[in-house]
């Protein structure tokens, strides 16, 4: 099923030319998924195609009228599937994560606005938008680049998207756990060597490794995943391997940067 995706944005040639590359650009060449613009520029009606005005209020800045990014908005909506969410892309908004990724790759369409300036004018989000995404704690020129990076983490999760042999369901952000460390030839570089069991061939050793490494850092680095999302019992059971090595001062310098292997 070809998802929908639409983008109300002042430089849609930015938002075309971004998605023209790489995992995405392949995909949207197969036609996983077809990326539409709206330029609310197009719904101006005086001589100088005005977008922007100045606060109510006062101080610096300025606002997004709210006409032409509501009719931008309307106008886009109209070419998707019923139901397709309008989504604001605002650092207000709720902070995006993989499992909001999944839900989005799982609907037929949704729109995303782009905001510019200061901001849009409040009306336009009671009006014009059913819900608010962050993809941080940051503020940005643009929503662009956010609705760019929702756009690459949907789109990627498509079927099809990766090739055939590559799954992101066994992503380990798929199962809330960082990524394990990745090496390629040479098996020595700079004087850093690449952890012997992966060269071992061994490979449900390089699998318990790999599980180990993953929850290691998850452990070290992001704490915090670990009491949300909680542990499988295989994964739990490579976290206990992980601490007692630890307790005993052995292995790896798990989870630490800059660590020597072998
Ligand atoms: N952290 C984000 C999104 C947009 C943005 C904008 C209102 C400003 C950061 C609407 C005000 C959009 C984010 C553009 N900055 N700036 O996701």
């Amino acid at each position: 099923m070809t998802r929908y995706i639409e983008v109300v944005t002042l430089f849609p040639d930015m938002v075309r030319s971004a998605l023209a590359f790489g995992i995405v650009g392949r995909a949207l060449e197969r036609g996983l998924a077809v990326v539409g613009t709206e330029d609310p520029r197009a719904h101006t009606s005086d001589a100088h195609r005005t977008v922007d005005d100045r606060p109510y209020g006062g101080g610096p800045g300025m606002v997004l009228k709210p006409e032409p990014m509501l009719a931008a908005i309307r106008a886009a909506h109209a070419r998707l599937p019923a139901g397709s969410p309008r989504i604001c892309l605002s650092a207000q908004g709720v902070r995006l994560d993989q499992r909001r990724v999944e839900a989005l790759a799982a609907l037929p369409g949704f729109l995303l606005i782009a905001g510019r300036y200061e901001g849009l004018d409040e009306r336009v989000v009671a009006l014009g938008a059913d819900e608010e995404l962050s993809i941080g704690d940051y503020v940005l020129s643009g929503g662009e680049l956010p609705a760019l990076a929702v756009i690459d983490a949907v789109v990627r999760l498509l079927p099809g998207a990766l090739g055939d042999e590559r799954s992101s369901a066994e992503d380990s952000f798929a199962q809330g756990l960082l990524d394990w460390p990745h090496y390629t030839r040479p098996e020595t570089f700079e004087g850093l060597a690449v952890p012997a069991v992966l060269l071992s061939g061994d490979h449900a050793e390089v699998e318990r490794w790999r599980l180990r490494q993953s929850v290691a850092r998850t452990w070290m680095r992001r704490p915090d995943w670990i009491v949300r999302h909680g542990l499988a019992p295989r994964t739990s059971r490579a976290l206990n391997e992980f601490l007692a090595a630890r307790q005993a001062g052995e292995g790896e310098a798990w989870g630490e940067r800059h660590e020597q292997n072998r």
